[in-house]
């Protein structure tokens, strides 16, 4: 039994627990899952049984308890290889992208809630939430300006932290009809056909809740979308 354990929110909503889920996926690291329903009326007891911050995520290391998804990757950076990427360049760069992505966005992330079974109209971008997404589709290409053919589609070729930050955030993008050049569109479609992507969109799928303030816009028919 693995010795790693993360606690994490609901799969639709919480785009921070998907962040270091999805980076142990890529890494093949063995853990278990505890999920705390954040819309329960005990989420809140429930939560701070675990996490300090009163936030998941949170992964239980033996005795070592790890909050903030940014952290919690630097933890699994220093017990397994391929978080970040090999060249030091490339990785300073990763490094600022998660960080930017960590602690930015606010408007995107206000005006989009993460709702990843979901397709979703009219929702509108404010002036502050386009100017996040221009700053992310632009980030998204110097990331990739780095990268030679051949070496994957991920930001930096093959999957690092870097894209464990930004997932949610495409997937954002595809929930809400998000118009984006091709490049950058060419990127959410990487994260939609991950199949870690698409194991977390089926557990999601399969939850009951619905938090209505995550849940904006109106359902964008199937058979027309
Ligand atoms: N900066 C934190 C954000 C964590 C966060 O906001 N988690 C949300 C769920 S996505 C949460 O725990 N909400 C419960 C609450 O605030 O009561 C991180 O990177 O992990």
């Amino acid at each position: 039994m693995s010795d790693l354990t993360l606690v994490i929110g609901n799969k639709n909503y919480s785009s921070w627990s998907l962040r270091p889920w999805l980076l142990l996926k890529h890494l093949a690291v063995d853990f278990q899952e505890i999920a705390v329903p954040l819309d329960a009326p005990d989420a809140a007891a429930h939560i701070a049984r675990y996490s300090p911050s009163g936030r998941v995520p949170v992964l239980l290391d033996g005795d070592r308890v790890i909050w903030e998804s940014l952290a919690i990757g630097e933890a699994l950076a220093e017990r397994y290889p391929n978080v970040w990427p090999a060249d030091a360049g490339r990785r300073a760069l990763a490094r600022a992208a998660a960080s930017e992505m960590h602690a930015g966005f606010a408007a995107l992330r206000e005006e989009l809630p993460f709702n990843c079974r979901a397709r979703r109209s009219g929702v509108f971008p404010s002036a502050a939430a386009q100017a996040d997404i221009t700053r992310i589709v632009a980030l998204w290409a110097t990331c990739r300006q780095t990268v030679q053919a051949g070496e994957g589609s991920w930001l930096f070729g093959p999957f690092t932290l870097a894209d464990a930050m930004f997932a949610p955030v495409a997937l954002r993008f595809y929930t809400y009809g998000i118009a984006l050049p091709e490049a950058a569109q060419a990127y959410v479609d990487t994260v939609r056909q991950d199949r870690f992507i698409q194991a977390w969109i089926q557990a999601a799928r399969q939850e009951t809740a619905v938090i209505p303030a995550e849940d904006r816009g109106e359902p964008v028919d199937p058979a027309t979308a």
